[in-house]
């Protein structure tokens, strides 16, 4: 019999990918997607054609996360053999803005999917993945930061995520529930949302070379991030669900750059002569023609900046045996020859 897997954000960036990893295990891969006033589906649109139709290995079903009616409804009528919460207001700086919601979705969703396990009674049959995240260490600089590090979410995001991660813990401690917090580092690809800063940079400067934009606005150009490739990234979220006994796992690829080294390199792909100019909110950066190519604007700056996130995922590489594949390198290139491909 083929597994069942449910996976709630399957519209998002990870959505599209684990389904696809999923399909090629032999899965039959549930989706849950929100209703939306223009279609959404379009990281998923190639693999919901003909011969998944027909085979029925790919099913997407309209819910909620806010909405327990719908997660519990689903669960009771698939009754999967593992479920992937991917689903939140994933933005930091949007969170900012809307806190509550993202308390809702982001906090509760996974309570929510939680508590319909155990009321279908699913405890033995469903295993868990909640989508944990590096913004959980937030102001805690000690790097690198692994499962033990103290976290210390600096956002809304991340106090809303930390609520997730205890709360799957605890379910697994008092229902003995196989539930697992993967706690993952930035992982960036093709499919990255254009307002996360890797895809922002790349979009806009494959546009400036192709003179079809001026200018990239930017925030703090001094955060440091450990980007991988969210292909890497969804593996470890399956690996996860294979093991003998339920645990959290960091997901990174050790590896640490800042925002502004990221515009660099990007820079250097696209054969784009750029040189910096200026200090603080006033540094910038000009062609060889002297044309502003990157400047600061306070609008993307937040209210409280988690400056350093550099992950030690030495646990994911030893029980999971996984580490990743792509270097940042070729994940530049990657989004670089996608967004090309466009025009
Ligand atoms: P993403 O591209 O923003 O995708 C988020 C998904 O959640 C989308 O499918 C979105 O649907 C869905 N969603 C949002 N609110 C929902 C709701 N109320 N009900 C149902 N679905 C809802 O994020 P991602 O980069 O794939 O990340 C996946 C998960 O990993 C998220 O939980 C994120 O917080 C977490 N995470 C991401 C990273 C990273 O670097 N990418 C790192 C650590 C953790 P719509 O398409 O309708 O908006
Ligand atoms: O790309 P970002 O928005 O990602 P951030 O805040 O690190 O969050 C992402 O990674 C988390 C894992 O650590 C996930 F949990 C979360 O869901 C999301 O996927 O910003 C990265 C850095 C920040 O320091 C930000 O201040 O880039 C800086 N930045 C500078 N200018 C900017 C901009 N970020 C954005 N989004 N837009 C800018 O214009």
């Amino acid at each position: 019999m083929k597994k069942k897997a449910l996976i709630f954000g399957i519209t998002g960036q990870d959505g599209s990918y684990l389904a696809e990893f999923l399909l090629k295990k032999n899965y039959i891969v549930h989706g849950v997607k929100r209703r939306s006033s223009t279609i959404n589906t379009e990281r998923v649109d190639h693999i919901y054609q003909e011969p998944h139709l027909k085979k029925r290995t790919f099913i997407l079903h309209y819910g909620d996360i806010t909405d327990s009616l719908s997660v519990t409804r689903l669960i009771n009528e698939i009754k999967p053999n593992e479920i992937y919460n991917l689903a939140a207001q994933s933005h930091v700086q949007v969170s900012f803005e809307s806190p509550e919601y993202t308390a809702n979705a982001d906090a509760l969703g996974a309570l929510r999917i939680l508590e319909a396990i155990r009321f279908n009674k699913l405890e033995k049959k469903t295993k868990f993945y909640q989508a944990g995240t590096s913004e959980l260490y937030g102001l805690n600089e000690k790097v690198p930061q692994n499962e033990k590090t103290l976290f210390h979410p600096a956002s809304p995001y991340g106090v809303a995520k930390l609520y997730a991660h205890w709360i799957t813990i605890n379910y697994r401690e008092a229902y003995n529930m196989f539930a697992c917090n993967g706690i993952l580092f930035n992982h960036e690809s093709p499919r990255r949302g254009e307002t996360f800063v890797t895809q922002k940079i790349v979009q806009a400067l494959c546009k400036i070379k192709l003179k079809k934009q001026k200018t990239l606005f930017l925030g703090n150009l001094y955060s440091k991030r450990d980007w991988g490739h969210a292909k890497d990234f969804v593996e470890a979220m399956w690996l996860m669900l294979q093991q003998k006994n339920p645990e959290d796992f960091v997901i990174a690829t050790g590896n640490q750059t800042t925002v502004k080294n990221f515009i660099n390199l990007v820079s250097k792909e696209l054969k784009l002569k750029i040189r910096w100019r200026g200090k603080g909110i006033k540094e910038r950066a000009f062609d060889e023609d002297n044309n502003l190519i990157v400047a600061c604007d306070k609008t993307y700056y937040r209210p409280l900046e988690v400056n350093s996130l550099l992950g030690d995922a030495k646990k994911a590489r030893k029980k999971l045996n996984w580490k990743p594949k792509s270097s940042l390198k070729s994940l530049i290139i990657d989004m670089i020859s996608s967004e090309m491909q466009k025009y």
